[in-house]
This record gives structure tokens, sequence and C-alpha cells, in this order.
């Protein structure tokens, strides 16, 4: 990838761092030959709380490698995800805030004025240390007073926990306080992934494709990574699951998945649209877990990433009665 490609990759990990057991139901039929029970669903027993009351990060500061569940809970009034960016050896928040920050504060002061070019130039001062950095999962985007679980497998090392949606003022909230260290220990946490019971595939070359349908109720859904790339906007591909209200318009939510584009990323979030968790960006060969439980309706399952539908990469689906 060319230096300005990872320059902006940086640029939005930068803002990072200054800173029931309950059977889901049967459908018994009504002729007594045919009785059919939906798979089990169980909720994860341990997971690792994650919680936003405002513009901040409240969770543990240090956890075990291996698999663990975060169960981030979104108390703010505001749209929210994080992304673990995992950072190169002995690098942390502190070079972050002395070597890149000025560079970031630099760039992004241009381009917030207009001066693209020039902006995107600063960013050739980054130290190159800031290239190694690795997303590796995490939460999707997640509506205000909602609850997303999700499911990654995390090695070793020092990761930011960051959250880069806008303020309506086009601000990052990485820049507002969501950014948190957090140490993943060499112990392992001993857990195994969970049971899922549909399974995506996510790839650039043939976009967001699923082994069923997607019917009522509770779900967890396994999300395999095939292929990675940055897009035209220097991002991977994740996935975020997605309510739409009969109201809601398609093209709005498309194009409000593009941070690059003045309102993108940008809350108050379109009208109709109501983000229910999701995995994010991970190393092609990944596979990341969400929960969900889903109510009959429209919904969709979209990356954040420009031109979903032309990629494959924006599936609408509806949860039948
Ligand atoms: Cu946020």
């Amino acid at each position: 990838m060319n230096y300005m490609k990872k320059s902006f990759i940086l640029l939005l990990i930068l803002f990072t761092v200054l800173f029931n057991c309950k059977t889901e139901k049967k459908s018994e039929s009504i002729d007594t030959t045919t009785v059919e029970i939906a798979a089990e669903v169980k909720e994860p027993k341990h997971v690792i709380d994650v919680v936003s009351t405002g513009m901040n990060f409240q969770s543990v500061d240090t956890i075990p490698s291996g698999w663990n569940t975060f169960k981030y809970q979104n108390l703010s009034n505001e749209t929210h995800f994080f992304l673990l960016d995992k950072y190169p050896e002995g690098k942390t928040v502190e070079n972050t805030l002395t070597d890149v920050a000025p560079v970031f504060a630099e760039g992004m002061d241009l381009i917030n004025n207009g001066k693209s070019e020039e902006g995107f130039a600063a960013f050739n001062k980054l130290p190159q240390w800031y290239f190694d950095i690795v997303f590796s999962g995490g939460v999707g985007l997640i509506a205000p007073k909602h609850t997303a679980t999700t499911t990654v497998k995390l090695d070793p090392g020092y990761y930011i926990m960051e959250c880069y949606v806008k303020m309506p003022n086009g601000m990052f909230h990485t820049l507002m306080g969501m950014a948190k260290p957090i140490i993943v220990t060499d112990e392992d946490s001993g857990h195994s992934p969970p049971k899922a019971t549909i399974n995506i595939t996510l790839s650039a070359e043939n976009g967001i494709s699923y082994d069923k349908d997607i019917t009522k109720g509770k779900q967890i859904f396994s999300v395999f990574v095939k292929d990675q790339k940055p897009h035209e906007n220097f991002i991977w591909h994740d996935i975020n699951l997605v309510k739409l209200a009969n109201y809601a318009k398609e093209e709005d939510l498309e194009a409000w998945m593009d941070w690059s584009d003045p309102k993108g990323l940008i809350t108050p979030v379109p009208e109709g649209i109501t983000f229910l968790g999701g995995v994010n960006d991970m190393p092609a060969g990944s596979t990341g877990y969400f929960y969900a439980d889903l109510k009959p309706g429209k919904y969709a399952l979209i990356s954040e990433v420009p031109d979903t539908k032309s990629k494959g990469l924006f599936k609408i689906f509806e949860v039948k009665q």
C-alpha cells in the first residue's frame, strides 16, 4: 500500500491515540408429525464489560489473550463502535502523543479548511512505526441505549480501543476521549469461541455472504474475513448489523458509512437507522462473532467503506414473523 494510503489509515487510528440458556423458540407445527426446534443460543458466560456514558470507554485495563467476548453497553446519546488497534512492540499512547498527534493535528486542520492536498501531504511526517499498527477487531456500530456483544481472538500486546465516529461539528470521538489503552496479557483466557447459528463470509471480492436464511430470535453470527484490503477511504471492510425502518433510505445509509464524506460517520445517524453491533476490522483469515436478538422487520449487513452496494458489502434482508 502506498504511503499516502497508509497515512490515511493512520489518520483514523491516530485520533485514537490522542487520547439463557434459552431455547430460542420452538416453532411447533400444529401437525404433530413435524416439530421443528431451532438451534439453542446460549448467552456468553464470561464477558468483558465495556460501557460508554459519554465520549468514554469504561472497562478493565488488562485482559487475557485468546478468545474474549466484549459486552459493550452504549449508555450515551451517540452511536459508537470500538476498534482494537494493536500497537507495535514498545509503542504506547505516549509515543503517539509526542510523535504522531502533532502531525495529525496539522493534517486534519488543513483538510477541515478545504486544503486536502496539503493536509494529506502533512501525514508524510508520521513515524514509520505507526504503519505497523494492526486492526484487530472490536464491536461494530451500536446505537445509543443499546448493547452489543462481540467475540474476537486477540494476541498479547498493547492495544488502543478507539471510536472515530464524528460529532456533529466534525470532531472525531477519539479526540474527545474515546481512546483507551488496553493491555492483552500472555495468559490465555482459556475460552472457546461460541457456536454460530449463521456463518457470514466477508470479502472484498465476493462481498457479504451467509449460509442460511436469517430468522427471528437469538442468533450468533460468525464472521470469517476471507480477504482484506484498504478501500478508497483507506479503511478495511468490517460488518455491521442495521435495523431499517420502513422510511429509512438505503442510499443515506450507504453514504453515511464513509468517514471521508463530510457527512459520513457523523452523528446523528440518518433517519430510521439503528445500528445493532457487528465485528470491526480484522486481518484476512480472522473469524469473529457477534450476537443479535432479531425481531421481525427489515435489516441490513453493511461494511463501513464507500460504495458498499456495488461491492456486495451491503446486504438487505427481511426477518419474517
Ligand atoms: Cu464514538
